[in-house]
């Protein structure tokens, strides 16, 4: 899972992803992690996971990732290719969710872009890019697909027609994720992967000690589809570069409940509707994966490896405290705890899954 950390320049962009980098840093020894210079790829942190590995005696515990880009460069005109414009807008393009620092703090130490520090105002203005970069290029596919639709197309009618809505909304300035299309059209989204119908969690830079989002940005996350946590991206940087320990007692004079990125964290998984399942045995690698609430084991098996989900047989799922309780595999068995289920079986948060499968 990749997220696009985005925002005006000196919003707090860098710092957030030196945090989150001192996070990657400190995990190091996990075999998934590599750090290039703009991204930061962050263990997934859950205490049911090492709960789960110790009971049933697993080797190691590998955590599931999440990849942070800091993607720099955007400013007022980037739709026309001002500074880094365009770069800027493929590499959102390629991201699953979107997190948009926002400068609330008010040191003013720190230089803004505009001269001052207006929370909602640089929000449109980042907002107002995207859209203007979704517009242009919904506007060019339905020209494209109107030709086509003259035909008769059911598809190509119900897409022509969704990217009429489409338009109208992104030039009402409402984004994309605010017009999903029709059933008959469902692939036209993928095709045109608009760059404001990715979830997107605002992340207000707040000054130090304070850890409440301010209203108005709570607001306008509700009224965007969009979530909305505060974190101070300084204080995280600075926080990441201690032990842990150090940064819990610093954590606790400052009367901070929790960490800021693990809320940026849950926060991002929490847009995408992830929920977590696990896999581990006795001696082997105890792991986290990341599924879409509502899929099947057969789904979660395809994430686990693609001859696993090939050769599915069926699956052995227990809830992970269920397992716990019992104290381990044959245990759970003999409770009637460890149930088997078919390819239908829907995922549970929590669920650890044993495939079945022939090779
Ligand atoms: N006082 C204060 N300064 C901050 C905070 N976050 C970032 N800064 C400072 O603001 C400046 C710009 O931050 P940076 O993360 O580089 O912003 P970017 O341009 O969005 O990447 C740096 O000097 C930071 O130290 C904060 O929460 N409080
Ligand atoms: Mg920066």
């Amino acid at each position: 899972m990749k997220v696009g950390i985005v925002g005006m320049p000196n919003a707090g962009k860098s710092s957030l992803f030196s945090a989150l980098t001192g996070v990657a840093a400190e995990a190091a020894n996990y075999p998934f992690t590599t750090i290039e210079p703009n991204v930061a790829v962050v263990p997934v942190a859950d205490a049911r996971l090492d709960a789960v590995a110790k009971t049933v005696k697993a080797s190691r515990v590998v955590p599931d990732t999440i990849a942070f880009h800091d993607i720099a460069g955007l400013v007022a005109g980037a739709h026309r290719g001002e500074g880094l414009g365009n770069q800027f807008l493929a590499n959102i393009r390629e991201t699953d969710a979107i997190v948009h620092v926002v400068r609330v703090h008010g040191d003013p130490s720190v230089v803004h872009p505009e001269g001052r520090v207006d929370p909602i105002a640089d929000i449109e203005t980042i907002e107002t890019e995207l859209i203007y970069a979704d517009l242009e290029q919904a506007e060019r596919r339905r020209e494209r697909v109107a030709r086509t639709a003259k035909s008769g197309d059911r598809h190509a009618v119900a897409e022509a027609r969704w990217l009429g809505d489409l338009v109208e909304a992104l030039q009402s300035g409402r984004p994309a994720r605010a017009v999903p299309p029709p059933q008959d059209a469902i692939d036209a989204l993928q095709l045109l992967q608009p760059l404001t119908a990715k979830p997107v969690l605002f992340v207000a830079n707040v000054d130090e000690g304070s850890d409440e989002v301010p209203p108005a940005i709570l607001e306008h996350a509700g009224s965007h589809e969009a979530e909305a946590v505060a974190i101070s991206a300084r204080l995280e940087a600075e926080l990441a570069e201690l032990d842990s320990d150090e940064a819990a007692t610093m954590r606790s004079e400052l009367a901070l409940a929790e960490s800021g990125l693990e809320r940026v964290v849950r926060g991002a998984f929490e847009l995408l509707h992830l929920i977590a399942f696990f896999t581990a045995g006795e001696d082997k690698p105890a792991q986290s994966w990341h599924l879409r609430r509502g899929l099947s084991v057969w789904h979660a098996a395809g994430l686990i490896h693609s001859d696993i989900q090939r050769g599915f047989v069926r699956a052995e799922v227990i809830a992970w405290d269920q397992l716990v309780d019992a104290g381990g595999y044959a245990a759970a068995r003999e409770r009637g705890t460890l149930r088997l289920e078919g390819r239908e079986y829907v995922v549970a948060d929590g669920d650890v899954i044993t495939v079945r499968f022939t090779p």
